[in-house]
C-alpha cells in the first residue's frame, strides 16, 4: 500500500457515514406521487435525522413528548387530483429500508389550509394520526371530496425517547382514493371535532379539582347533517366524552376511556353509527353539548386534561359549508401554534 492509498483509505472509512439533515420546521426533504392507476398518494418525507426528545418539560396527564408540544415537521403541498379519500397507510423507515416501529412518530396531521372545521374557523384536520394508528380505510361508499391544487399541510412531531440522534427516518403517508369521477358519486364526508376547552395555538389542556369532575362546551352547527362515528381524545384519569342535546338532554353520541385501575388511560373506544341513516342528526338552531368526565381515583387534583370529540359527519349540503376565513387570528394562531401545542398549555389556576 503506498502512502496515498493508506491515506485515502483513512479518508474513506475513518470518517462517519453522512448523516441526514436535522429536519425542522419546513426543512424537510418532501416528495408527493400520483399512482393513478392503483388511486394512491404518497407523501414521503425524509430521511431525516431526529434529535431526542426535550423530556424536562414533561407534565403530569401527559404521554410522550406531548408534554414538549414540539411540532417538529410543518412542510407544505399541494393536493395533486381531484378526488375522494378513502383511506391511508402510514408506514416509517430507517436509513436501510428496515420498517420502523409506529411510535418513532409522536403525532402527525394532515392539514387542508382551503376548508374550515364545521364548528371552528380553523383548517382543517384531515388525518390525525397518533403512535396507535396505523392505518385506515373506509368503504368505497364514503369519501372526503379533495380538490387538485388544495394547498395542505404535514405535521410531525417525532418520538425520540433515547439520548442519541436517531438517523436517517423516512416517514411514507399513502393516502388512498377514490377518482372524482366515480359512479355512483360516495357519501360526501368530513371530520368532525369538538373540544370542551378550545385555545387555538395556546393550548386546549385545563385542570379539575381534587377527584375529577365534568368540563362541558355548548355549540351550534352552520350546516345540517349526520355524524357517521365518534371517537375522542382524553388523558389520564379520562372516563368519557358525551355528546348531549341540550333542550332534550338526550345523550347522542358517546365515547368511553380504557383505563387501567390507577385511572391510567390507555385509549378511547369509538362508536360507528354507520353509513346510512342510523347516526345523530345535527341541525343549525339547536344547541349541543360535549361534557368530558374525569375520575381520579386517587382523590388528587386532574391536571392537565383535555376533552376532545372526533369524528366524521356527513353534511346534507356540503356546498353550504361555510368558507373559510383565513385571516381571522384564531385560524392563524392555530397554524402558528400549531394545535399539538395543545399541550403545552396549562396557564389554568388549580381549581
Ligand atoms: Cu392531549
Amino acid at each position: 500500500m503506498t502512502w496515498w492509498t493508506a491515506a485515502a483509505a483513512t479518508i474513506l472509512f475513518a470518517t462517519p457515514a453522512i448523516a441526514a439533515p436535522l429536519c425542522k420546521g419546513a426543512d424537510a426533504p418532501m416528495t408527493v406521487n400520483v399512482d393513478a392507476k392503483r388511486h394512491d398518494i404518497t407523501v414521503t418525507v425524509g430521511p431525516c435525522r431526529i434529535a431526542p426528545m426535550d423530556v424536562s418539560m414533561s407534565m403530569p396527564g401527559m404521554m410522550g413528548n406531548e408534554a414538549s408540544g414540539i411540532v417538529d415537521i410543518k412542510t407544505n403541498f399541494v393536493w395533486p387530483v381531484s378526488s375522494y379519500m378513502r383511506g391511508f397507510t402510514l408506514t416509517l423507515f430507517d436509513s436501510t429500508g428496515k420498517v420502523l416501529p409506529q411510535n418513532t412518530m409522536h403525532h402527525l396531521e394532515l392539514v387542508n389550509f382551503d376548508r374550515r372545521q364545521l364548528l371552528y374557523n380553523l383548517a382543517e384536520r384531515v388525518l390525525g394520526i397518533g403512535e396507535e394508528t396505523a392505518g385506515a380505510k373506509v368503504p368505497k361508499s364514503v369519501g372526503i371530496p379533495m380538490d387538485n391544487g388544495t394547498h395542505m399541510g404535514l405535521y410531525i412531531m417525532w418520538n425520540n425517547e433515547t439520548d442519541t440522534d436517531i438517523d436517517g427516518v423516512t416517514l411514507q403517508l399513502r393516502m388512498h382514493y377514490s377518482p372524482a369521477n366515480m359512479t355512483p358519486r360516495p357519501l360526501l364526508v368530513l371530520p368532525f371535532k369538538v373540544d370542551v376547552n378550545l385555545h387555538p395555538g395556546l393550548g386546549d389542556a385545563f385542570n379539575l379539582p381534587k377527584g375529577g369532575g365534568e368540563r362541558s362546551t355548548e355549540f351550534t352547527v352552520p350546516v345540517s347533517g349526520r355524524l357517521i362515528g365518534v371517537g375522542g381524545h382524553l388523558h389520564d384519569f379520562g372516563k368519557e366524552l358525551r355528546l348531549e342535546d341540550v333542550s332534550s338532554g338526550k345523550v347522542l353520541a358517546r365515547v368511553r376511556a380504557q383505563r387501567r385501575p390507577d385511572g391510567t388511560v390507555t385509549g378511547v373506544g369509538h362508536q360507528l353509527f354507520g353509513i346510512w341513516g342510523r347516526g345523530p342528526r345535527l341541525v343549525p338552531g339547536r344547541q349541543y353539548r360535549l361534557v368530558a368526565v374525569y375520575d381520579n381515583p386517587n382523590g388528587a387534583a386532574v391536571m392537565a386534561a383535555m376533552g376532545v370529540m372526533g369524528g366524521i359527519f356527513a353534511p346534507d349540503h356540503i356546498r353550504k359549508w361555510p368558507a373559510v376565513n383565513k385571516n381571522d387570528p384564531g385560524y392563524i394562531r392555530d397554524l402558528q401554534g400549531g394545535s399539538m401545542r395543545a399541550h403545552e398549555h396549562t396557564a389554568e389556576k388549580m381549581p
